[in-house]
């Protein structure tokens, strides 16, 4: 049975991971962060209580800011494989905390491959690293492939970038099978609720239900290649599995706009909506609506009320307009291709969160409270 140790494992990629991985009968190793409430809701479904005999999961307290703690957890395990998820990995928040998003996304990366080494694993154990197309940044060509020149556009993507060369150093230094999984933008329902496709399709279903009159959002044209989470572990995976290491972008070679994003989330309600105004004062307006899709306990939506507006405040200091990513690479030579549209990643997104809506507008008629969260 293979071992495989991944940090970042109570994130969305983290969770289809290791789903993934227990299928394929690993063992699998997951380092959580202590927190002061329950972080584990997406990997809860896997995990099996500490006294069961056998478990395929198996759960350590870590920080990747630890280096000590790094070093314990990898001589513990013994892993064959490590997948290198964990990180800050919001963009708009590293540029209110760059120094700790550089720690842990930056020399997190350099202290687990220094954990390997030190103990010797290096030979043995393969090494996947969650690189991004933020890399990128300011784009100097179309698409993007993994010849394409960085040039990053946020503490977060300076930090990942570190991350990247030091990944590709300590393969050519050390003869390490390390790679980098170069990814565009991935969403599911397991999304974190601040990254703006989910904060989109959990708005509107609120905004359906009446439990929300408006969603505040950024950059509305900025342009993204959003593909499935899912799709996107398995690249993970097979990128362990070849002969030689290598680095490859994964994407699905198509873009939308946030915009468009929120017109085709909109509809999957029964939305068709309007734009007013530009820039700071855009007005996202109902235009027509399906009645019998946004009723609820007498709240209907009715043309000519305002569900999306722009709060300049999620504008990014350094912002990357447009990602288009092209994965010939990993096509031929991993025979890799995406099996989800981007219609049924919207629709998967917007059934959940509307499921979601609906239990706590039950609980709020039924005279529960009911909490929404900053954004
Ligand atoms: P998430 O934000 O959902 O998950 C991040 C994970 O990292 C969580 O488990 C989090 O723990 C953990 N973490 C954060 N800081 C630390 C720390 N200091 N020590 C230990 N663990 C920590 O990210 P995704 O699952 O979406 O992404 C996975 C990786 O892929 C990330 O590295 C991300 O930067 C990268 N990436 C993601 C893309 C995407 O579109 N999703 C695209 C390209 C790259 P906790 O749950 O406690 O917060
Ligand atoms: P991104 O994802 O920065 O691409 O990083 P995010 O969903 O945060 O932003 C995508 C684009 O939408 C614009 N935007 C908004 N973004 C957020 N979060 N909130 C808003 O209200 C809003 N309005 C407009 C942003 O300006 C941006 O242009 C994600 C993360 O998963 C990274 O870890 C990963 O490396 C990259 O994808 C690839």
């Amino acid at each position: 049975m293979k071992k495989a140790l991944i940090t970042g494992i109570t994130g969305q990629d983290g969770a289809y991971l290791t789903e993934f991985l227990i299928n394929k009968d690993y063992e699998v190793h997951g380092i959580k962060r202590r927190s002061s409430s329950f972080n584990t809701h997406r990997i809860d479904h896997l995990y099996q209580e500490q006294h069961v005999k056998d478990r395929n999961l198996i759960l350590h307290y870590g920080d990747m800011t630890d280096s000590s703690n790094l070093i314990r957890i990898v001589q513990k395990v013994q892993p064959d494989e490590v997948y290198n998820l964990a990180a800050q990995s919001h963009v708009a928040v590293s540029f209110e905390a760059p120094e700790y998003t550089a720690d842990t996304d930056a020399l997190g990366t350099l202290r687990l491959l220094e954990a390997i080494k030190t103990l010797n694993l290096h030979k043995t154990c393969r090494f996947y690293q969650a690189s991004t197309s933020e890399l990128f940044g300011k784009v100097q060509e179309f698409p993007q492939t993994e010849k394409t020149p960085f040039h990053p556009r946020s503490p977060y993507a300076v930090a990942k970038m570190y991350a990247y060369w030091i990944v590709v150093n300590y393969r050519e230094a050390y003869g390490m099978y390390a790679c980098n999984g170069i990814l565009f933008n991935h969403e599911s329902h397991l999304r974190g609720e601040t990254f703006v496709t989910r904060k989109i399709t959990r708005a509107l279903a609120r905004i359906v239900l009446g439990l929300k009159d408006c969603v505040y959002l950024g950059n509305l044209d900025a342009k993204r290649d959003w593909g499935h989470a899912k799709d996107y572990v398995e690249m993970q995976w097979l990128m362990l599995q070849q002969e030689i290491p290598d680095d490859f972008v994964i994407a699905t070679g198509i873009q939308h706009s946030v915009r468009q994003f929120v017109e085709i989330a909109a509809k999957e309600l029964g939305i068709t909506l309007g734009w007013e105004g530009s820039g700071v004062e855009e007005k996202g307006i109902v235009d027509t609506v399906v009645p019998d899709k946004t009723k609820f306990h007498g709240k209907q939506l009715k043309p000519g009320d305002v569900i999306v507006q722009i709060d300049p405040r999620y504008f990014r200091p350094a912002e990357v307009e447009t990602l288009l990513g092209d994965s010939s690479k990993a096509n031929k030579e991993l025979g890799w291709k995406p099996q989800i549209s981007f219609q049924e990643l919207v629709r998967e997104m917007v059934c959940y969160d509307m499921e979601e809506a609906k239990r706590d507008a039950f609980c709020k008629q039924e005279g529960f409270r009911v909490w929404d969260f900053h954004e």
